[in-house]
């Protein structure tokens, strides 16, 4: 299946095909474990290439927000069920995913630019040139279902670059159920942030990996450089909703063009922070190129790029 310029599901599992090697996992240090701590984020991000950090969002808070969530999935499944399925990475139809978020309610503008979210990217990518704002990469959420497959672990970027140093995104997964393993919690693979030299995201090869289980309310939080993928979820009868949100640094390109999705009618109530990390600023690494083709409407989102976080 395609959806418009997307690549053809066929095509890429082609691609996947047999597994001629497993690598073990073989992660010599403690695992982390759920924290409220972010200073135990910050040893674990360094040491396992990920972190658990619980007791971000009340039960009250997560409760709402995952009730937008599935009333979301169940408007656009009315509409059409091929808006929310068949993400072409999935491996069967069960899931759900649901994009253009920040439209749909203040919830999911409000993860965007948590402060906690905020510092974490900070502590992740790192200053930025003329401290301009970090952008976000890409967001959705990712509803797995009873009975659904997982995911082929992989890293969040285009491709493996053997020598990269550094992360060029922050990632994070608001859990709005408890993240297990029989509902499809995230799978990682610790340590795996230091393999760059060596990942194979060509298929052929098999990660084993463990699931990060996680609180409802938590922040589960890796990078690009981190092995990864969705867990089948085994149960009977337990869905596990999760929003999952990247950041990126103010030169890379985003995977989602937000001021041509998003709603301007909506954007205009918005905070300066969070219409720089979603790319309303025509400045870049210091250049101004003037949006001299956008609407006014558009033009008058616009907003400064230095970081006021
Ligand atoms: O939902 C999850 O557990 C992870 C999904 C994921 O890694 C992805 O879609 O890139
Ligand atoms: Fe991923």
């Amino acid at each position: 299946m395609a959806i418009g310029d997307a690549v053809r599901m066929e095509d890429y599992k082609d691609n996947h095909a047999a597994t001629i090697r497993r690598v073990p996992v073989a992660f010599e240090g403690p695992l982390p474990r759920p924290t409220r701590s972010l200073e135990q984020v910050k040893i674990d991000l360094d040491q396992a290439g990920y972190a658990i950090l619980t007791d971000v969002l009340t039960a009250d808070e997560v409760r709402e927000a995952r009730q937008v969530l599935v009333d979301e999935i169940a408007r656009e499944e009315a509409i059409d069920e091929n808006r929310v399925r068949r993400f072409f990475t999935d491996p069967d139809d069960k899931n759900r995913r649901l994009s253009r978020l920040p439209n749909r309610h203040h919830w999911f503008r409000d993860f965007l630019e948590h402060p906690v979210a905020l510092h974490l990217t900070k502590h992740i990518l790192g200053p930025t040139l003329l401290n301009e704002g970090y952008l976000v990469h890409s967001y959705g959420a990712n509803l797995t279902r009873p009975g659904s497959g997982e995911q082929f672990i992989h890293l969040d970027r285009g491709m493996d670059f053997r020598d990269q140093q550094k992360p060029l995104q922050s990632r994070f997964i608001w859990c709005l159920d408890p993240f297990e393993e029989a509902n499809g919690a995230t799978r990682v693979v610790p340590g795996s942030h230091r393999w760059n030299d060596r990942i194979d995201m060509t298929g052929g090869t098999y990660y084993e990996s463990l699931a990060a289980e996680a609180p409802a309310g938590s922040l589960i939080i890796y990078s690009d450089m981190l092995l990864h993928g969705t867990g089948a979820n085994t149960s009977q009868d337990r869905e596990r909703a999760g929003v999952i949100v990247g950041y990126c640094p103010p030169w890379c390109r985003p995977m989602i063009n937000f001021p041509l999705v998003l709603d301007p009618t909506v954007m205009a109530g918005t905070s300066r922070t969070l219409r720089q990390l979603l790319g309303y600023s025509s400045v870049s690494i210091g250049f101004d190129e003037q949006w001299d083709s956008a609407s006014d409407e558009l033009r008058a989102l616009c907003v400064p790029a230095t970081m006021d976080y």
